[in-house]
């Protein structure tokens, strides 16, 4: 029997490896279930796996570092760690919002090569999601090896992204060996078999959506009609930051505070100027001072949402003179097209710009569909004053595609998907960047109430830039 069959047949044992009808967490029936996670309580075989695993790699293949993808794979690449003498590095899933807040954890130097580790391959995102960090660090990843390879694009999306995967067995030869084997009846062989089939076609069509190559951020800088857009762009390529700081702080000197540490990270800095209770006539001109200083954009997420007459006066005068200080507002579009030329009569003259509220982060909200394309058709009208959308799944849009020189910044970013108490939904910079089709990240609490703001941001900066490089390739 090869060493292949002779762990088939101990996963199979153990469970690992089950037959029948499961409920899988994306609420699909599957003949099979496989929870390579039990391995842990049997040492023998996961020393036994650690060794096929470096044995399925080529000789010449370059590592000096290993990294597992949590959770499943961390007792793997450890034992693979602690046989080989090789260092590991570990990736935090969740980042913490208290002590250095870094995502990878380990020692290491950039230029070296990181080989990952990982359980199952499925569409190969979650060893992209370990990738992306490592990469953001100037770590090579060129190699990632896996127990059991899906073979539902997984292979293809890496090799796309530069990564060569090995796997020690496909699901397809696992079923196959234990049919031979007597451990699974012709029935739902045929079953299994089907389901991998029928489902290798649903994950196809996914793997070609995230592969449409994005035109880089020069090129669209020269489409931009705004001049405050086309700067906004100048400005991402040129600080390599595609992160937006909701600077939603308590007071107006923490918000000039944090500005000018975090400013050089940032390419855009959002504001809600109507919370700060020590706000006085030259909160404007010192945000602005730092901005210049740090090379960032101002952006006063003041959503407006009255007719275009009521607007005017809302931008440019009560206490805030919102119009004297930001480069950039955004609107709602629940009144019509008139908010936006209300907008456009002070803030064109001036060079402002305008982003307009096609989707929002929170639960429940009511922007989307219809409402959504009528967002599009009105910035289309308007390409002279507006520079974008404010939106969290532009790459779900139906329709035309948007004009490339329109800019999609999202709300609602963290390191690790979730929510807060109140409805914000979160999604990380990745899938933010590169599955979802945005452009800027928004990211507030995520960097103002970690320990230290501007290292926090510095990671949000790298893992959303490098999304954008990958998105480029
Ligand atoms: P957070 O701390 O990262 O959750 O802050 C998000 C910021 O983005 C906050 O200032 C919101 O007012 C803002 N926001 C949002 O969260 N969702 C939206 O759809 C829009 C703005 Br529009």
């Amino acid at each position: 029997m090869s060493s292949t069959e002779s762990l088939i047949l101990q996963l199979h044992e153990i469970s690992a490896v089950k037959f029948g009808n499961f409920k899988l967490k994306s609420g699909i029936s599957s003949p099979i279930y496989i929870d390579l996670r039990l391995i842990v309580s049997y040492p023998s075989l996961l020393r036994q796996i650690s060794h096929s695993l470096i044995s399925a790699l080529p000789p010449q293949t370059p590592y000096n570092l290993i990294c597992g993808v949590p959770y499943t794979a961390l007792p793997i690449a450890t034992s693979i760690s602690v046989d080989s003498s090789i260092p590991m590095l570990m990736r935090r899933k969740e980042v913490k919002d208290y002590g250095t807040a870094k995502s990878i954890e380990g020692v290491y130097e950039k230029g070296q090569v990181c080989l990952i580790v990982e359980d199952l391959v499925t569409s190969g995102a979650s060893v992209l999601e370990t990738a992306t960090p490592l990469r953001a660090l100037g770590i090579n990843v060129t190699d990632a090896v896996v127990v059991i390879d899906r073979e539902q694009g997984g292979r293809e999306t890496l090799e796309e992204n530069g990564i060569k995967l090995h796997a020690l067995f496909t699901l397809t030869e696992m079923v196959k060996v234990l049919r031979a084997k007597g451990k699974l009846e012709e029935e739902m062989e045929g079953l299994v078999m089907r389901f991998l089939e029928e489902n290798k076609k649903v994950a196809v069509p996914k793997v070609e959506k995230v592969r449409i190559k994005s035109l880089a951020f020069e090129d669209r800088a020269k489409l931009a009609k705004n001049p405050t857009g086309k700067k906004l762009f100048e400005v991402m390529v040129k600080k390599e930051s595609n992160l937006c700081l909701a600077a939603d702080v308590g007071t107006a000197a923490e918000l000039l505070d944090i500005a000018e540490k975090v400013g050089p990270e940032i390419c855009l800095l959002k504001t809600h100027v109507d919370i700060l209770p020590d706000f006085t006539p030259d909160f404007g001109s010192k945000l602005r001072a730092i901005a210049e200083r740090h090379n960032f954009l101002i952006f006063e997420d003041r959503k407006f949402a009255d007719i275009g007459n009521t607007v005017t006066m809302q931008y440019e005068g009560g206490i805030f003179h919102i119009l004297d200080w930001a480069d950039i507002v955004n609107a709602h579009i629940i009144s019509g097209p008139g908010i936006v030329d209300g907008l456009k009569l002070k803030g064109l003259p001036r060079g402002r710009g305008l982003l307009l509220l096609a989707e929002m982060s929170s639960a429940g909200n009511l922007a989307k569909g219809d409402y959504t394309a009528a967002a599009v058709k009105i910035a289309d009208e308007h390409s002279d004053f507006v520079i974008g959308f404010i939106s969290v799944n532009p790459a779900s849009w139906a329709g035309a595609p948007v004009n490339p020189a329109f800019i999609q910044a999202t709300p609602g970013v963290q390191m690790v998907k979730g929510g807060d108490a109140l409805g914000q939904q979160y999604n990380t910079p990745y899938s933010v960047i590169f599955d979802r089709g945005s452009d800027i990240i928004i990211v507030g609490r995520g960097i103002i109430k970690a320990a230290n703001p501007a290292e926090a941001a510095r990671e949000y900066r790298l893992q959303g830039w490098e999304a954008y490089m990958a998105k480029c390739t």
